[in-house]
């Protein structure tokens, strides 16, 4: 992708942990480096195809008055801004050096450099309890409304026969899509909340449930560990995982079994 690079905006603010810095304060530095398309600006000579880098200077200029004790707090509030606020933007490098920090010795600065992004999602619903489609819809207006979420699509609803444990009611399943500023963990916090929201109890393994929302693919990691695994590890075999994600995203690739989800979805029978 490519860059636009802002280097050495000077701006006088007050972060610190020491009460002087917060009373005084003193010099930063704040570098960031955009990650967009410039391509169709490039091309055509316009400035609303691309981001202003001098909005983007006073945004930055502007958001470092909010003081923080830390320079890693400063720069993940001024990532998030910079992502949330200008959307060409898909990632930032974003470095935050302090020449004065206080440490009584000679120092030529001291930085925190991070880079964020927005992450695609894919999220699978359930629910075989109570007002099902009302526990659908409010897992969605949780994530559409949820500003760390943007770009939220819904795949229609559809019932299912109940896989795994079939002494229970048919299922109403679906699909959400989503950008997002979360990890995975954090994510499957929320996920977790709103499931919570919504009375959902553990019970029996793979019983009945108001509310079931599972992470299915998080871009194209692979996370396994005691809390998650990514990709979700039945997704690949499940008619009502696939069937509602092929309707938003049936060219996904699975990035361990290396097959879309349309190809998943072509090998995998609707039980009934
Ligand atoms: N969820 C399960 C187990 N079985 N069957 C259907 N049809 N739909 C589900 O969402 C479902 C299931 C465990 O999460
Ligand atoms: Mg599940
Ligand atoms: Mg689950």
């Amino acid at each position: 992708m490519d860059k636009i690079t802002i280097r050495n905006l000077t701006v006088f603010a007050n972060h610190g942990v020491l009460p002087e810095e917060r009373v005084l304060g003193q010099k930063f530095l704040v570098s960031a480096v955009l990650y967009l398309d410039t391509r169709a600006a490039g091309m055509q000579d316009d400035l609303n195809r691309t981001v202003d880098y001098a909005r983007v200077c006073s945004f930055l200029c502007a958001q470092m008055q909010q003081p923080f004790q830390l320079i890693e707090a400063a720069a993940e509030h001024l990532a998030a801004g910079v992502l949330r606020n200008f959307p060409l933007v898909h990632r930032v490098d974003l470095e935050l050096a302090k020449p004065w920090a206080p440490v009584q010795l000679p120092v030529e600065s001291i930085s925190v450099q991070i880079s964020r992004s927005w992450h695609r999602a894919a999220i699978s619903m359930g629910s075989n309890m109570g007002d099902c489609r009302g526990h659908l819809d409010a897992a969605v207006e949780v994530l559409s409304s949820d500003e760390m979420c943007r770009g939220c699509r819904v795949s229609s609803y559809l019932v299912t026969k109940p896989v795994g444990y079939t002494d229970q009611p048919d299922f109403l399943n679906g699909a959400m899509v989503l950008e997002t500023l979360y990890t995975p963990h954090e994510l499957l916090d929320k996920l977790q909340q709103t499931e919570q929201s919504r009375h959902r109890e553990r019970l029996i393994h793979w019983g009945p449930r108001t509310l079931d929302l599972d992470l299915i693919f998080y871009d194209d990691e692979i996370i396994s560990d005691e809390r998650l695994q990514v990709p979700h590890p039945e997704a690949a075999n499940r008619f009502f995982v696939l069937k509602p994600l092929s309707e938003l995203e049936s060219c996904w690739m699975h990035p361990v079994l290396h097959r879309t989800v349309a190809q998943l979805l072509a090998r995998t029978e609707e039980p009934r």
